[in-house]
């Protein structure tokens, strides 16, 4: 049997739900694309910054030959509800065993199998290496590019994570782009809360309420009131989407959110010490950008659930000792109430040592 087939059923073997190769040209089709992303200001700081990196393989491994892409399904069949009171909504990718872990663990078994067959050279990635994952899922076959940029397979739908290995192994590979399959759907499109999604396959990420969740800027006020309750990422354009219907679903028991269900206790987010997090929550793919960054998603979670109630748990953060979380307890305490908060938030201003903050919440109430 040749080596490629033997990858194949190794891959099955370690629970790698779907594999593909692809060589190692570089890909210069996405070249002019990231130029115009980057001088539109669309480029994040998730992304690796070496342009060239970024399209040639061989730059990161210089005797490459074929790229092995891996994709594992994280769509668990898991409808519990969590039964705290004010509850964020995590995204699936945020569910579970943080995937990074899961999907190199299975890149590091397949790597073990494949050593077994031939000695090779190798470097794998899950997420944040310097390629861009989904361009080398679908030039390796993966699945085709949704009009919400998601990458689809036809087996498992779109809520799955990629991950490729650089080999210097020479396979046997034929030219499959898989080609959308999207037709006239817009579905996606149209469901898009901040309208990130500017037209098929082209997401604006600075719009993009995953990106705005993860983003330690200041996220414009206008945007904030459309994040609704989400606490970490984003579902809505993969939920709408039919490519997710009727497809298997994942057995990967890693991705099941036993501690969290699928939701963050914003009240518990309030009180929280940073180490009572770190333990509880460090192995969630959320928790990556620290606690403050979901607590500032949890303000503004409250704001959108427009419970006046809410400001009993807002008013005592105006002391906080993150500048951060001042600010927008401020702004979320003028939008529960404007009257109150005004009154509440001018005498803060008068306390208030950092200079920043204090300028921010003078703009609020002018
Ligand atoms: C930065 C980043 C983000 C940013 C920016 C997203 C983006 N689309 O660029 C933010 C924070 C917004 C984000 C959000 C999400 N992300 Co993200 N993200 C990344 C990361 C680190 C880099 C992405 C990147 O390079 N973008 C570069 C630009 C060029 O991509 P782009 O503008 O989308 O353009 C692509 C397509 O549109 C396409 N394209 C462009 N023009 C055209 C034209 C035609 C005709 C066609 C067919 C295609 C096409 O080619 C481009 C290259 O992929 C990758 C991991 C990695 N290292 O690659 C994960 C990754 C893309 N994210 C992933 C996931 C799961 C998500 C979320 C679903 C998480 C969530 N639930 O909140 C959302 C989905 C949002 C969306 N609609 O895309 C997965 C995607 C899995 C999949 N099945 O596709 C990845 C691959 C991580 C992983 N290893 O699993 N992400
Ligand atoms: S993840 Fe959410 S905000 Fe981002 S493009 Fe999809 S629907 Fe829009
Ligand atoms: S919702 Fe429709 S347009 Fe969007 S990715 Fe799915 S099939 Fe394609």
């Amino acid at each position: 049997m040749d080596l490629k087939q033997l990858i194949i059923d190794k891959a099955k073997e370690v629970k790698i739900d779907i594999i593909g190769f692809t060589t190692c040209e570089p890909f210069y089709n996405m070249k002019d694309y990231l130029v115009i992303r980057r001088e539109k200001g669309r480029e994040t700081e998730f992304e690796e910054k070496d342009l060239n990196k970024r399209i040639n393989p061989v730059l990161t491994l210089p005797e490459c030959k074929t790229i092995i892409a891996i994709g594992l399904s994280y769509n668990v069949d898991f409808n519990e509800r969590a039964d705290y009171r004010l509850k964020g909504i995590l995204s699936k990718s945020s569910w579970g065993l943080d995937y990074h872990w899961v999907l190199r663990d299975r890149m590091e078994k397949l790597i073990e199998e494949i050593k077994k067959l031939k000695d090779f050279n190798y470097r794998y990635f899950v997420d944040t290496g310097p390629l861009m994952d989904r361009e080398v899922a679908n030039r390796a076959g993966i699945g085709y590019y949704g009009k919400n940029c998601s990458i689809i397979n036809d087996e498992y739908g779109s809520f799955i994570f990629l991950g490729y290995m650089l080999t210097d192994l020479e396979l046997d590979i034929g030219d499959k782009r898989p080609a959308s399959k999207c037709g006239d759907c817009t579905l996606c499109i149209d469901a898009c809360p901040t309208k990130a999604l500017e037209g098929p396959y082209r997401v604006n990420p600075k719009k993009c309420i995953s990106y705005l969740t993860q983003s330690k800027d200041s996220i414009p006020y206008e945007l904030r009131e459309k994040m609704g309750v989400k606490i970490y990422g984003c579902d809505t354009c993969q939920r709408v989407c039919p490519k997710n219907k009727g497809v298997k679903k994942s057995d990967h028991q890693e991705f099941i959110p036993k501690l969290t269900k699928g939701y963050m206790d914003i009240e518990e987010l309030f009180f929280i010490s940073n180490r009572q997090f770190k333990d509880k929550y460090g192995r969630m793919a959320g928790s990556w950008r620290g606690k403050n960054i979901l607590k500032r998603n949890g303000i503004i979670a409250l704001v959108n659930m427009k419970d006046r109630e809410n400001i009993r748990l807002i008013e005592p953060l105006l002391k906080d000792p993150n500048p951060m979380t001042r600010e927008y307890a401020a702004w979320a305490l003028l939008k529960l109430d404007y009257d109150y908060g005004r009154v509440v938030v001018g005498e803060w201003i008068k306390i208030e040592n950092d200079e920043g903050v204090k300028s921010e919440l003078e703009k609020l109430i002018k």
